[in-house]
């Protein structure tokens, strides 16, 4: 089946638009700034981009409420911005300083925000899956209509630990979205290498479990759907899978050589398919913006990842100290999961 287009509707407000222009832009400046600092030295270790995929995140969060929570793999910087985490704090983390979520212990993989409801940053292909099933868990038991967005990439998806995350998700009837970002490689694996049936959402059958496949480049589809996926889940019905079809424009992670792909490949995609491009194009034509407003918006959004960049750069590195601490839980959190 072909990803599901969004109807484009007219009555979409400017403010609606305004909105996801801007959430979107700040992902891409953030991540184009991130590229920056690594190759300046001052993130160590991994550091997985998410520049191509921000209407995923931002089509999501826009039909999340309050309560609802988040969980996903190593690309996640996109994931923290779109729930409205700080992003002074999240550089500092990148840049392993104390203002950091982790207190700079974390990196870019590990890093959570209890009041935000995001739940990390999952370094182990997959691991976020079973664990997210667990936070619907706790939502069902409350008995509240809260829902999990679970992301996963088309790697991950074959993934044993995903079936069985499947299988009782939907025997229990779990308030959990799956959301497969299918950005076309896992690495520098294609889709089409690695598996032999490519509607990965279509899976979800075997199970029980409805699902569809959704235009990931196009933000007010990833809404439409997501909305689907969410009163599906509010209701009491279970599970829901949205496989998003989206790309990722960098290397897997920075010292990605890119040998799988052509240049070309990824020059199309940004020329025909960018997601800030579509929501711009719409903004223009409609007339809710001009030029000069849409550049007025962007050098705003500059201005703040430059002083993200800023706190992260002045921010300490932690004391030597830090290294005995948050390493076992000392006390056991009843409530507020
Ligand atoms: C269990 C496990 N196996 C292998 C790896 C190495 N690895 C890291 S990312 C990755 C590819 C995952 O691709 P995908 O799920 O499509 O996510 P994407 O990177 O495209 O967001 C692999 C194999 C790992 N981290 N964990
Ligand atoms: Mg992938």
């Amino acid at each position: 089946m072909a990803a599901k287009k969004s109807s484009k509707k007219p009555n979409i407000s400017k403010e609606e638009l305004l909105g996801y222009y801007e959430d979107m832009l700040l992902i891409r400046r953030f991540e184009e700034k991130a590229g920056q600092l690594y190759g300046m030295g001052l993130i160590g270790g991994f550091c997985h981009l998410y520049i191509g995929q921000e209407a995923v995140v931002v089509g999501l969060e826009a039909v999340a409420k309050d309560g609802d929570k988040r969980i996903t793999s190593y690309r996640d910087h996109g994931h923290m911005l779109a729930c409205g985490m700080d992003p002074g704090g999240v550089m500092a983390e990148l840049t392993g300083r104390e203002g950091g979520y982790s207190k700079g212990k974390g990196g870019s993989m590990h890093m959570f925000s209890k009041e935000k409801h995001f739940y990390g940053g999952h370094g182990i292909v997959a691991a976020q899956v079973p664990l997210g099933a667990g936070l619907a868990f706790s939502d069902k038991y409350k008995g509240n209509d809260n829902v999990t967005f679970a992301y996963f990439g088309d790697g991950a998806a074959n993934q044993g630990q995903v079936y069985e995350t499947y299988n009782m998700a939907e025997l229990w009837d779990l308030p959990v979205v799956f959301v497969i970002e299918n950005n076309q490689y896992a690495m520098g694996t294609s889709v089409q290498r690695s598996t032999k049936s490519p509607s990965l959402w279509e899976r979800g059958a075997a199970y029980g479990i409805e699902g569809e496949a959704v235009d990931g480049m196009d933000v007010l589809a990833v809404k439409e759907a997501g909305a689907r996926a969410t009163e599906h889940c509010r209701a009491g019905n279970g599970p829901y899978i949205l496989e998003v079809k989206t790309y990722r424009y960098r290397g897997h992670s920075m010292s990605d050589p890119a040998k799988y792909r052509t240049r070309e490949e990824v020059q199309k995609m940004r020329d025909e398919r960018d997601p800030i491009e579509q929501v711009r194009d719409l903004l223009l034509t409609g007339k809710h913006a001009s030029e000069d407003d849409l550049k007025a918006i962007d050098k705003d959004i500059k201005a703040r990842v430059n002083a993200s960049a800023d706190f992260a750069k002045e921010s300490p590195e932690p004391d030597l100290s830090e290294l005995w601490t948050d390493i076992y839980a000392t006390e056991i959190p009843q409530e507020n999961v």
